[in-house]
């Protein structure tokens, strides 16, 4: 009869044990997916991998290099139209114009009849060059320098045609657009260019006395080399 309530005692320890047991088992049901209870149970499979933690997170790093440049972007959609500006004054300048406009018709015109009435009163002929004179005798650097801001140039006979005509324009010896400036001796254009027609009287050019480098034409049509710093007659050239 002693033994009865000893194991009385051990049947109610392990109905408590075995309770206290179902407890936690229950308890980790609730945040578990899979809970295998049972005392001494083999271990169960391994759970599926967890959500990331809500830990803090790492301080940001510094920014990385700069990047290359993108391809450059389409134009853009334009603009909207701009406020409608304020009135000009182009009436004032269209009437100015006109007026300035009815000038120059003018002027034009006049000079037309000019140009027509010095070609006449100098027998100008097409295609041909045309002599003209003041009638004044000067060195040879002046006639130079008068026809040039004449827009024309020393008279210079290329032939027997033009020697006549620049002949009959002087009624004095005239100087020619020609020197041996350059090269004694060596005769040429001062536009430029060698000698192509001479009419030159006979023993002449002779360089006499201390050099003549200049030429002119006499009044019997002849020409003579002489000394560039004497006065003779100034006859501009212009091509017609
Ligand atoms: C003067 C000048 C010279 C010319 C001689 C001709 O001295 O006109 O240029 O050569 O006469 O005798
Ligand atoms: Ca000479
Ligand atoms: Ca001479």
């Amino acid at each position: 009869m002693l033994l009865f309530p000893w194991l009385l005692v051990l049947l109610l320890c392990v109905v408590r044990d075995c309770c206290s047991e179902v407890k936690a088992c229950e308890d980790a049901q609730k945040t578990c997916s899979v809970v295998v209870c049972g005392r001494d149970g083999r271990d169960g499979p391994k759970g599926e991998k967890g959500d990331p933690g809500q830990g803090l997170r790492g301080l940001q790093g510094p920014p990385g290099k700069l990047g290359p440049p993108g391809k450059t972007g389409g134009s853009g959609p334009s603009g909207s139209k701009g406020q409608k500006g304020e009135r000009g004054d182009s009436s004032v300048a269209e009437s100015k114009l006109a007026n300035l406009e009815r000038e120059i018709r003018t002027l034009k015109s006049e000079l037309n009849s000019i140009r027509k009435l010095q070609g006449f009163s100098l027998g100008k002929k097409s295609g041909k060059k045309f002599y003209v004179t003041n009638g004044e005798k000067m060195s040879f650097a002046k006639v130079k320098g008068l026809c040039a801001e004449l827009g024309g140039t020393v008279a210079t006979p290329r032939n027997a045609e033009e020697n006549k005509a620049v002949q009959e324009v002087a009624k004095d010896n005239v100087f020619l657009g020609i020197t041996d400036e350059v090269t004694e001796g060596q005769f040429m254009y001062v536009t430029g260019g060698r000698l192509a027609y001479s009419n030159w009287k006979k023993d002449e050019p002779n360089d006499y006395g201390t050099g003549e480098d200049c030429v002119i034409l006499k009044t019997d049509g002849t020409w003579n080399d002489i000394t560039c710093t004497a006065a003779f007659l100034a006859v501009c050239e212009f091509s017609a």
